[in-house]
């Protein structure tokens, strides 16, 4: 049984919607950002840099989301989201995974928490550059898809880790969904079933429910 520190909307989501697909068996923890709980003590010997998702695995915490998706992808190989060492795709995985995380992730926590690089007195700066660096990897997105989905014909932990971080757009200047590759291929994310249960789940209404 796994359990799940989570936060709605947070970067757990991806981790959540991927045990809905796998079918797994897990129970939630959330963790009430307004009560500071992802900084209580108890937490932090979880995930010492307070934040989440932070997954228990065979009683021990494991953080980091993209590292999460990738540990389910292989441990739950059935459900077929992993692409293994050996596999065509290899080469093509681990760079989607680590270039969402390294390139596009901390472009949106400069984005959704601009005081941090410098203050508050230059977090208009931070937000631009953000911006910036955002649309950059949009386009590089758009342009690189390999088919319906990031590597090509099916699914893998790329697409929720990428489908995440294109929904923290939906309310930018510029939400993903104004590129036209993107935009089909959200289509195509958005209407599995368990992206919209994970929604419900997590009582997010916006980008799927409204
Ligand atoms: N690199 C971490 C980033 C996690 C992260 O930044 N989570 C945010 C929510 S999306 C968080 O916990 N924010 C609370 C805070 O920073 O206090 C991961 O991939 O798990």
């Amino acid at each position: 049984m796994y359990r799940l520190y989570y936060n709605p909307g947070a970067a757990s989501l991806a981790v959540h919607w991927m045990l809905i697909e796998i079918g797994a068996p897990f129970e939630l923890a959330l963790l009430d950002f307004e009560a500071k709980a992802h900084k209580a003590p108890d937490y932090l010997e979880l995930n010492p840099g307070g934040l989440v998702p932070t997954l228990i695995v065979d009683g021990a915490p494991v953080t980091e989301c993209a590292a999460l998706l990738m540990l389910l992808a292989e441990r739950h190989a059935a459900a077929g989201f992993d692409v293994p060492p050996g596999h065509p795709d290899r080469a093509a995985y681990l760079r989607a995974m680590l270039y969402l995380a390294n390139t596009l992730m901390p472009a949106f926590r400069a984005w959704f928490y601009p005081d941090e690089p410098a203050g508050a007195a230059n977090a208009d700066a931070v937000r631009a550059a953000a911006r910036a660096r955002i649309e950059a990897v949009f386009d590089r997105l758009d342009q690189d898809l390999a088919g319906p989905y990031l590597l090509g014909e099916r699914v893998t932990a790329a697409d929720f880790l990428a489908t995440m971080l294109i929904r923290w757009s939906r309310n930018m200047p510029r939400p993903a969904a104004e590129w036209p590759r993107l935009a089909a291929y959200l289509g195509r994310m958005r209407a599995r079933p368990a992206l919209i249960e994970v929604h419900a789940r997590e009582g997010l209404t916006d980008w799927i429910g409204g």
